[in-house]
């Protein structure tokens, strides 16, 4: 059988001239593969599990879109959505009955949530729901965990996740001091060290913000009673907590990790799926809360396309598949199948290795572990992971470029994709050297 040579030479000449248009050739810094010392391909199109290159190369993707294709790529009932409503027009700057049906399915899913407003990414409902919170309390600090990722505004980049982390940006030129003095960060899963800082600074702390479970330093599980110790330290010290569930909100199971562990913030930010693959985010929480939002309220927030017809329709379409009966049951169990499995071929190949996962997102870590905060993240063999992402590329599966990123499962996905994933595995994992 003639095996096609892996070859990239499309994606080569347009990353090239990419390069000379757009700084470092891309529009988000993890996609240009820069921590895995490799080029990007560029993708022609996308189909359910599997994306295509400009050089006809297909793969088994873990990425989706960073989150949003947990229904697959192109999903047909999406597009049929989309392609119904798109004659209607793309955006109209005021409200649509959309809106409200988006709305109403978020305040279903999710009981911490009263009321809803949508902007158009993640950055901007995890800055605008600091905003609030700071308009809430009247207070000007805020509190994140070291390796979270909210998005890249000001007061967040400090000592971030995903690609702040992936380059080594511990603090973004450009922050001022000033706006990075007013943010407070502690190790995850680390109770003691929060419990400090709130009596170091008892009536100061406008939010706790945190990924409920972590996707932005690779995947990291809460430890038991961590998140249920940081619902009692906010309560008692009247600080406002916020979930950023942006990439765990309607993955980690209908009503998203907050559901999985009973836990109820004061505010969610969502994103991602809720768009279907098109620009989405919310913020969302208590009514007493949500109505200082303008013009219910004086905090101001804006959004040209802010609860957009198109991200709406896609993303009430996705919702309306993950309701459907078995779709959580099949993502965990082909999750399970894949991490489990990769762990499982790591050893055996000799490999220190660790796995992180809850429900469909999940990383394996070269390093023997525990992983349990950043820390422990960036002790694990980054050097390997880029062979290793590297000889999973060239055997067609499209893993995220970055140790300090999740893999993700879709309903696409099959335990053929599985299978053909470990076989693939296997063999990078016997070649690249203990
Ligand atoms: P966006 O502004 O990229 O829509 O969302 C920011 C954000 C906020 N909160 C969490 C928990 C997130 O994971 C993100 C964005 N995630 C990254 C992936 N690690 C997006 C990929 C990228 O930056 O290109």
């Amino acid at each position: 059988m003639v095996t096609s040579v892996f070859q990239t030479t499309q994606s080569h000449q347009l990353f090239a001239e990419a390069q000379n248009l757009m700084p470092g050739g891309v529009n988000s810094p993890v996609r240009a593969f820069k921590s895995v010392g490799s080029e990007p391909v560029f993708i022609e199109r996308a189909e359910g599990a599997y994306i295509w290159d400009v050089d006809g190369n297909r793969y088994i993707e873990y990425i989706n879109t960073w989150g949003p294709s947990i229904v697959g790529h192109a999903n047909p009932e999406v597009i049929a959505a989309l392609q119904e409503a798109l004659p209607r027009g793309t955006s109209f700057g005021a409200p649509t009955r959309l809106e409200n049906q988006m709305a109403q399915m978020v305040i279903d899913a999710i009981p911490a949530v009263e009321m809803v407003r949508f902007v158009s990414s993640g950055t901007e409902a995890t800055m605008s729901a600091l905003r609030l919170a700071r308009a809430y309390t009247g207070r000007e600090m805020i509190l994140k965990f070291q390796g979270c990722y909210h998005g890249h505004a000001d007061m967040l980049l400090v000592q971030a996740g995903s690609g702040v982390a992936t380059l080594g940006l511990p603090d973004s030129p450009g922050v001022p001091k000033s706006t990075a003095a007013n943010t407070l960060t502690a190790p995850y899963n680390d109770l003691e060290a929060v419990a400090e800082i709130f009596k170091k600074y008892p009536d100061q702390i406008a939010a706790l913000i945190i990924e409920p479970v972590v996707g932005n330093a690779g995947c990291i599980v809460p430890n038991a009673g961590f998140l249920e110790g940081l619902r009692t330290l906010t309560e008692q010290y009247g600080t406002v907590l916020i979930f950023d569930e942006v990439m765990t909100g309607f993955r980690l199971s209908y009503g998203g990790a907050q559901a999985r562990f009973g836990i109820e913030p004061d505010l969610t930010c969502l994103g991602k799926i809720i768009g279907g693959g098109l620009p989405v985010g919310a913020y969302a929480g208590r009514r007493k809360i949500m109505e200082m939002v303008a013009p219910a309220g004086p905090m101001y927030q804006a959004g040209t396309l802010s609860g957009n017809p198109l991200a709406m329709t896609a993303g009430i379409k996705t919702l309306e598949i993950l309701k459907r009966p078995g779709a959580y049951e099949k993502l965990e169990q082909l999750s399970a199948r894949l991490a489990d499995g990769l762990l499982n071929i790591a050893k055996e190949t000799g490999h220190a290795a660790c796995g992180n996962r809850v429900g469909a997102m999940f990383t394996l870590f070269f390093t023997d572990g525990p992983v349990n905060n950043f820390e422990d993240a960036k002790g694990s063999d980054l050097g390997k992971f880029a062979k290793f992402h590297r000889g999973m590329l060239e055997r067609g599966i499209y893993l995220a470029p970055s140790q300090f990123e999740a893999a993700f499962m879709s309903l696409a996905h099959t335990e053929a994709d599985i299978d053909a994933t470990l076989q693939a595995a296997r063999t990078v994992l016997s070649a690249i050297p203990r």
